[in-house]
């Protein structure tokens, strides 16, 4: 089997330290991270969601293909955060409130790290009021938001809502991203921005920075 397609077999049953080991042996063998990430544990990680849905698996299982997921990550991190780049802005992020899907989240933020910006990450199940407290106390730029239910998704409006009461509105940017959101729900909440994964995201926040924008 392609070491690519072993990697998302082996999260996909959970084997986290064989994951951990076959990651490190991709990246030996110089395979981009990003082709590592998207073709092995995220592919993977994919799989796992369908098989759910279709009752094929269960949620322990679920939750063994995360711990996968993230002893892969420990071995991508240092890869995906360079040091020494300049600080380009401050990011303020997490998983809505009553949301415990934190992988997508994770990513976004190494890779926003990694792209030379102050991240500070909330964690997950983050109220509202805890996303404009902290954007406020720490003079944020951006507020990035990340939801994998559709039940969670209403807390990305409260946050939008809170900003423009609070004042905050059009100085901090907003970007909203996870599974079930979209471009068009961004757009009806008045965020300013959907992005769809972490490569996009970073260029979404990039581009809140450029002259144009
Ligand atoms: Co849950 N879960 N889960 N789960 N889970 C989903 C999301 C689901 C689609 C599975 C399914 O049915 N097929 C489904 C949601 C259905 C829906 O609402 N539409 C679901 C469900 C139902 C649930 C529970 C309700 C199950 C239950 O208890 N009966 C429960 C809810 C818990 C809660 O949050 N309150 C639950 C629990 C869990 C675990 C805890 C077991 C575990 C999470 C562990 C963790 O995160 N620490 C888990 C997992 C792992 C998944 C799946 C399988 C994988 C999610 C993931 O990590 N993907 C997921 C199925 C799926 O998505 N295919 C599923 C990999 C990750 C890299 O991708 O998070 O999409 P993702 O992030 C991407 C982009 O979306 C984007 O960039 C990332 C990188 O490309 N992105 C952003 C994400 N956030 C962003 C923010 C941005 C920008 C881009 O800007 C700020």
């Amino acid at each position: 089997m392609e070491l690519l397609s072993q990697i998302s077999f082996n999260l996909q049953n959970g084997f986290d330290e064989t994951v951990a080991a076959l990651t490190k042996e991709a990246v030996e063998k110089q395979i981009p991270p990003d082709e590592i990430l998207n073709n092995g544990l995220i592919a993977g990680m994919n799989a796992v969601g369908e098989k759910f849905k279709n009752h094929e698996v269960f949620l322990p299982d679920v939750l063994l293909a995360a711990r996968a997921m993230n002893s892969a990550m420990e071995v991508l991190k240092p890869l995906l955060i360079k040091g020494g780049i300049p600080i380009k802005g401050k990011v303020v992020i997490g998983s809505v409130k009553d949301d415990l899907h934190d992988i997508g989240k994770n990513l976004v933020a190494i890779l926003l790290k990694g792209a030379g910006f102050e991240v500070i990450d909330l964690g997950n199940d983050v109220p509202a009021e805890k996303f404009i407290r902290i954007a406020s106390e720490e003079n944020a730029d951006v507020i990035g938001m990340s939801a994998l239910l559709t039940t969670t998704m209403p807390v990305m409006k409260e946050v939008v809502d809170m900003a423009k009461t609070e004042g905050l509105y059009g100085r901090v940017r907003i970007m909203v991203g996870g599974a079930p959101v979209s471009k068009e729900y961004a757009l009806e909440i008045g965020a300013d921005a959907y992005s769809y994964d972490g490569a996009n995201a970073v260029e979404t926040v990039e581009s809140f920075f450029s002259k144009d924008s």
